[in-house]
Order: C-alpha cells, then structure tokens, then sequence
C-alpha cells in the first residue's frame, strides 16, 4: 500500500479559482508530494491557475495548459504535449461542468435543444473524450475521478439540464470503469455536498441547499474542499485499488435521509 505519491503523475482538470474543489483535490496531491499537471478552460482562468500553482509547495515539478474540453483537436494536443513533457500518467481529477443560466431556473421542461447538448457535450461527454487521449498514457494503470452530485440521481430544484448532465456522467464512469478496467485503470465520481465554488455563485437557491445541509445531513453541517481532497486522494491512490465505477458521496451523508 503506496500512501506516498512522490512517483506518480496527475492531471487535475477544472481550476477556476482557490475555491474550485479542483483545488481542494490539487493542494491534497501536492502534499502527498504527486507531481501535478493543471489544465484550464480558458486564458480568462490561465493567471489565476498559474498564479495559484506557483503558491503550492512543490511548484517547480507541476505544469499549467489549456485545454477546451469541448474540442477533439484540443484535448488531443494537451495530452500530446503530456505525453511529450512527462511520459506517464498515474491518474486524472475531471472537474469540470458546465451550462448556461438559463438551463438552471424554473422548469426542466424549458431546456432547449442547444443547452441541453452543451451541457451533456462539456459535462458529460468531455470525460469519455478525455479519456481517449489519456488512456495512451496510461500504461502503467492509473484511478480517475470526476465530480457529480445528487441532481443526477434525484430531483434537485433548479438543477435541471445539470441533473440530467450528470445522470449521464454517473452512467458513463460505469461503461468507462467497465472498459478500462482490463488496463487496471479505475474510473469513480465522487458526489459532492453543495461548496461555495465559482460554479454555485449566482445560481438560485444555493443557500436553501447549504441550509437544507446543516437541518438533515447526519453530520448536521456542510462539507469543505479539504474534505472532498482527502476522499479524492483516497479514490486516485492505491487505498483504493479494489474499487472502480462507484459512485461517492462525500456529503455528511445527507444523500442517505429520505
Ligand atoms: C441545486 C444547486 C444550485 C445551483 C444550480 C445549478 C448549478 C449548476 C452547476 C453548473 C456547473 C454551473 C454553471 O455552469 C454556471 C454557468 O452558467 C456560469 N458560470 C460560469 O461560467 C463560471 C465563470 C464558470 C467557472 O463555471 C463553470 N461551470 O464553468 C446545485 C448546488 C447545490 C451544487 C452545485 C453548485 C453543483 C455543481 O454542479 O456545481
């Protein structure tokens, strides 16, 4: 059992900021001293990830590059360039969601064709897309994780195109998890309580929820970053050898009271 990552590489996909629960997962890594390769989604993210990194410990070893996961040509060029500037990889954090405003209020009945297709195309499908680059590198098996959360599995007022989004991420980590498990490649979601990320901000209702949270969780509170860190540090080591198309919930419990 290998609880030291100095010999491992990772991909940690999805840094917004040092709220991002991305980065919660990347300062668990560095500590456990894993060499860490940063993508981001945009230039308006890159001084902000670059800025972050270059504050970690052991930011000499890690590296930053853009990659827009809702192109082939640009995954297939990042992961190129990973191949080329570190060889192997150990394992990926897939953090990454997206869909418009109006997907996220009212009735999921008003879901258009197009922000229905975008947020399956950069929440859903960018894992399998990623995936297909990754596996290349992959030859010495590896663990990857991506985030969801309850929506996907129960109604989640205002949740909407993003619940359906992740029903589909939920489901595609099984068929991936059934496909590369033959290459000792794990793939799991870790489903996260509600966290004050750039992602929550400005959508309706977030407050009912972190509320809802500290009333009926078994924990009675909300869950940290750190907390998803150390669960994600769990499901990318070996502690977790034996486990692959799971899904986590790291959420004080709450998704267990009916
Ligand atoms: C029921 C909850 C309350 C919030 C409802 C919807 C949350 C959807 C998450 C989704 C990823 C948010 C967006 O895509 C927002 C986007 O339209 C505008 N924001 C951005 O473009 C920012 C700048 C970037 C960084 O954001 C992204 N995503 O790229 C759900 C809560 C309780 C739990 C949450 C927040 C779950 C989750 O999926 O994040």
């Amino acid at each position: 059992m290998q609880l030291d990552l100095s010999n491992k590489t990772y991909v940690v996909m999805g840094v917004a900021n040092k709220r991002s629960i991305a980065w919660g997962i990347a300062e668990t890594l560095d500590q456990a001293g894993a060499r860490l390769i940063f993508t981001y989604a945009g230039e308006r993210f890159e001084k902000n990830v670059k800025d972050l990194v270059s504050e970690l410990p052991s930011a000499d070893k890690h590296l930053v590059l853009p990659c827009n996961v809702s192109s082939d040509e640009e995954i297939a060029d990042t992961f190129a360039q990973i191949g080329e500037k570190v060889g192997v990889i150990h394992g990926i954090a897939h953090c990454i969601a997206f869909a418009e405003k109006a997907e996220l209020e009212g009735e999921f009945l008003n879901a258009t064709r197009e922000g229905f297709l975008n947020a399956q195309n950069i929440s859903a499908y960018s894992l399998t897309a990623v995936l297909k680059e990754a596996r290349p590198l992959m030859t010495e098996g590896g663990s990857v994780i991506t985030l969801t959360y309850l929506g996907g599995e129960k109604v989640v007022k205002n949740y909407n195109t993003m619940g359906v989004a992740k029903a589909s991420l939920d489901a595609s980590v099984r068929y991936l998890a059934n496909d590369l498990g033959k290459e000792n490649i794990r793939v799991n979601a870790i489903s996260a309580g509600p966290i004050r990320t750039l992602s929550a901000k400005g959508v309706g209702g977030f407050n009912d929820v972190l509320q809802a949270m500290e009333d009926h969780a078994p924990l009675k509170r909300t869950v940290t970053q750190e907390e998803v860190g150390k669960s994600a540090f769990f499901l990318l080591s070996d502690l977790s050898s034996g486990v692959t198309g799971e899904i986590l919930h790291v959420d004080g419990g709450y998704s267990t009271i009916g």
